[in-house]
């Protein structure tokens, strides 16, 4: 497992290596402490590389209950996708510290990261800019509804690359392509094709992603991080499963 402050290193050494990385996005309002144990052990068994832990609307107040029972569980880094700055906590490993670059919502790209940089950057967390891409699924998500933001259109991947090559320039470190949790329609592999040959930067990709294969689909796409929320909670056996398929494409 990487050291604190080195996990952006670990995903950019892992690329460099040609190795597919797997994240399990644990949503704080569908899972409980309780239920914590059960999933740390499959993902140690199955060789599950990070937590995300977040979600566009947070209702439940136990987040940092829940990454603190990971942390005394499992030694897997657990890495913030936080919808809004009060899920920013200390207790977790680092931040996807997210622009939502595909929309034009400023409270996103920008306004909520200015009221929230004292607090940001005492949390002592390892800090990943991230380019937050939401891609449409299909049906309206959490994320599109939360965010005021229309998502990138998923037949238009020239827009999809555009942004990503722009959020790169602009210095951030890693592009986040998502459907949004439940899509409907995960991002089509095209795009993530089309957007892993124009950026340096790991491409992380989630969103509607229910299968072994579409997770080594995307993996061969050109995706360097695979995250895996819904399908997971509905049958936990799918950890092991997609762990399987996303790093045999490393192998392969
Ligand atoms: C959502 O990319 C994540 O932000 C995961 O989505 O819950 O649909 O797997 P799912």
């Amino acid at each position: 497992m990487p050291p604190r402050h080195l996990i952006y290193e670990e995903l950019v050494r892992r690329k460099a290596a040609g190795l597919k990385s797997f994240a399990v996005l644990v949503d704080p309002d569908k899972t409980s402490v309780d239920q914590v144990a059960a999933l740390t052990e499959k993902a140690e068994k199955s060789k599950v590389d990070f937590f995300l832990v977040g979600g566009s609307l947070v209702v439940s107040t136990h987040l940092e209950a829940l990454i603190e029972a990971i942390k005394r569980s499992t030694n897997i880094p657990v890495v913030l996708f936080p919808g809004s700055p009060s899920q920013v906590t200390p207790a977790a490993d680092a931040l996807l510290y997210l622009s939502l670059i595909s929309g034009r919502n400023p409270e996103l790209l920008i306004g909520q990261h200015v009221i929230s940089a004292p607090t940001v950057k005492k949390s002592g967390l390892e800090i990943i800019p991230t380019g937050y891409m939401v891609v449409d699924g299909g049906v309206p998500t959490t994320v599109s509804y939360i965010s005021h933001a229309n998502p990138l259109p998923a037949n238009k991947n020239e827009i999809a690359v555009c942004t990503a090559m722009a959020g790169e320039m602009l210095g951030l470190k890693l592009i986040y392509l998502d459907a949004g949790s439940g899509a409907m329609n995960p991002v089509p592999a095209s795009m993530i094709q089309a957007v892993s040959e124009q950026i340096q930067v790991p491409l992380i990709v989630g969103g509607g992603i229910t299968t072994p294969q579409k997770a080594m689909e995307n993996c061969r796409s050109g995706a360097d991080l695979i995250v895996v929320g819904n399908a997971i909670e509905k049958d936990i056996d799918l950890v092991r499963s997609i762990s399987e398929a996303v790093h045999s494409v490393s192998r392969s």
